[in-house]
């Protein structure tokens, strides 16, 4: 099965089963508009079922990774009623990081530009966040009287630690990609001119690996924020038994001994 492009605000393409996702509306930075989030619903979708999947890379188009929710959209005429953003929460931000939590694949964030609100949060609930240095990382919540929302205060938190999260929303302040990365927000920042080529190497890494490890590892390392320290030992033996069902497994033991 094949993955459909068909959209007006999002650009799909897949290569050896990585999946290239991109947001696709530079004018606007990439922000969230409502078709956005329905095309996403759908990609994720075909995404999720598609057989041979081994990543799913995120990024976007032109300057801006994701600017956030789309405040065009919260223009609302005198006299019409307001949304329930908590209801409006529901069903986009918090499905759709939930589902690139679960994928059982690595997901790459590729910040190409700046990530703000939402955007910052939908990048920082990837599993390997890799940003050029040019790009950085805006909450601007505390702004617009709002509360972070698209998982960032988990994710921000457990990266970053409480007084910098707390500094960082309250204050507002900008975070460059570079400082993003020296306080573990992020996997790395790179020079704009070695970007894309520091994601195909992640990519290419990735491939190497037999895909089965990568999806139990996944799983362990976010349970291991959660689970006290017996119940992540039993966590680990269990995803070490399935690991060890694995034909990847002793191919690559033999591999090894082969080589010896
Ligand atoms: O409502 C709910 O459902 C609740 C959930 C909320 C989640 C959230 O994400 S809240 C946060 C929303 N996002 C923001 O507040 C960010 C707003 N944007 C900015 O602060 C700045 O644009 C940036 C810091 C991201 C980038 O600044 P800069 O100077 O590089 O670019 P710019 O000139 O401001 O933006 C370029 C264009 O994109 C501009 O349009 P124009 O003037 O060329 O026609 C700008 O209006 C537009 N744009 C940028 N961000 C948004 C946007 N348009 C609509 N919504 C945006 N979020």
């Amino acid at each position: 099965m094949s993955l459909s492009n068909a959209y007006e605000c999002l650009q799909v393409s897949e290569t050896n089963g990585v999946v290239e996702l991109k947001l696709s509306r530079p004018e606007r930075l990439n922000a969230f508009s409502k078709t956005m989030h329905a095309e996403l619903k759908q990609a994720l979708r075909e995404i999720e079922r598609f057989d041979g999947l081994r990543a799913l890379v995120l990024t976007g188009e032109g300057r801006g990774f994701c600017a956030g929710q789309d405040l065009e959209e919260r223009r609302i005429p005198e006299g019409q009623p307001k949304p329930d953003l908590g209801e409006s929460l529901r069903n986009t931000y918090s499905p759709l990081v939930s589902r690139l939590r679960k994928l059982p694949v690595p997901v790459i964030a590729a910040v190409n530009g700046v990530a703000a609100g939402a955007g910052a949060g939908i990048a920082l609930v990837c599993d390997i966040v890799i940003a050029k240095r040019t790009a950085k990382f805006t909450f601007p919540f505390s702004f617009l009287g709002l509360t972070p929302d698209a998982g960032c205060t988990s994710t921000l938190v457990r990266a970053v630690g409480q007084a910098r999260a707390m500094a960082i929303v309250m204050l507002g302040e900008v975070v460059t990609a570079e400082q993003a990365a020296d306080w573990g927000m992020i996997w790395k920042a790179v020079d704009d001119e070695q970007f894309d080529t520091e994601v195909q190497l992640a990519i290419n890494n990735l491939l190497g690996r037999p895909a089965r490890g990568l999806e139990l590892a996944k799983r362990s390392l976010y349970q291991a924020v959660d689970n006290d320290f017996e119940a992540q030992l039993e966590l680990e033996s269990q995803c070490q038994t399935l690991a060890g069902r694995n034909s990847q497994y002793w191919e690559k033991v033999q591999q090894f001994l082969d080589k010896k």
